[in-house]
C-alpha cells in the first residue's frame, strides 16, 4: 500500500464551508486501489497550518503529499506550479494575522516548484473531460504559505516524495459566475491525480 497524505483547509473569511475540505472528506470515504489515504484538516492560520502538516509528514512518512485549498474566482481545477517566499494577505487569517510583504522563510529560496507530474496529471484530467489549467501563482495567502513551507521542509529536511498544491474552485449554491467544474468532478480530479502519481511511483520501485 502507498500512503497518501491529503490536506485541506477549514473555512475562512467568514464562510461556513470550504470546498477543499468537502472534496477531501468525500475522497476519504472512497477506496483507491493500493492506496491508504489520510486526510488532514488544517487551520487557516499562518505557521500553524504548515506546522501541523509537517508533523503528520514526519509521523506517517507518506509516499505522496497533496495539499488542497479553495480559490474564489477560479473556474476549473488549478494545480499550482510554484510556491513563492512571500506573505501578503488580502484579509486576516483565522488567527488574526495579516502580514504585508514578509518573507515566509527569511533567507529561503525565492520559490519552489511543485514536484507533481503536472503535465501527466493534466492529460488524465483531459481524458476525463475535467476543465483544468496550470496556475502560476497560488496567491500570497495561506495556500501559498503552506505550499512554500512544506516544499521548503521536504527540500531541506524531509523525505524525497512528490508534493504539490491544487486549488479547487469555490463552489457555492447560487453563485452568479458558476465555475466550469462541479463538485463530483473535483473529487474525480483528485482521485485521478493520486492514481497517476502512485502508478508512476509503483513503476519505479
Ligand atoms: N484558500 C485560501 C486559504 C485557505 C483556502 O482554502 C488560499 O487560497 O490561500
Amino acid at each position: 500500500m502507498k500512503k497518501v497524505l491529503l490536506s485541506a483547509f477549514e473555512p475562512f473569511g467568514g464562510d461556513a464551508t470550504n470546498t477543499s475540505l468537502q472534496v477531501a472528506e468525500a475522497l476519504r470515504n472512497e477506496q483507491i486501489p493500493g492506496v491508504q489515504l489520510q486526510m488532514v484538516e488544517l487551520p487557516v492560520v499562518r505557521f500553524e497550518a504548515p506546522k501541523q502538516l509537517i508533523r503528520v509528514i514526519q509521523e506517517e512518512r507518506p509516499d505522496l503529499v497533496v495539499m488542497l485549498g479553495e480559490a474564489g474566482g477560479r473556474r476549473g481545477i488549478s494545480p499550482e506550479r510554484v510556491a513563492i517566499n512571500l506573505d501578503d494577505y488580502p484579509i486576516p487569517d483565522n488567527g488574526g494575522f495579516q502580514p504585508c510583504d514578509e518573507a515566509i522563510v527569511s533567507g529561503g529560496p525565492v520559490g519552489y516548484f511543485s514536484t507533481l507530474p503536472l503535465r501527466a496529471i493534466l492529460g488524465r484530467w483531459k481524458d476525463a473531460m475535467i476543465p483544468a489549467e496550470i496556475s502560476n501563482t497560488a496567491g500570497l495567502y495561506l495556500c501559498n504559505h503552506l505550499f512554500y513551507q512544506v516544499m521548503h521542509y521536504l527540500a531541506t529536511q524531509g523525505p524525497s516524495v512528490p508534493a504539490g498544491f491544487v486549488h479547487v474552485p469555490r463552489l457555492r449554491e447560487g453563485e452568479v459566475k458558476e465555475p466550469t467544474v462541479g463538485f463530483d468532478q473535483c473529487v474525480d480530479a483528485i482521485r485521478l491525480l493520486v492514481e497517476e502519481v502512485i502508478e508512476r511511483r509503483s513503476a519505479w520501485v
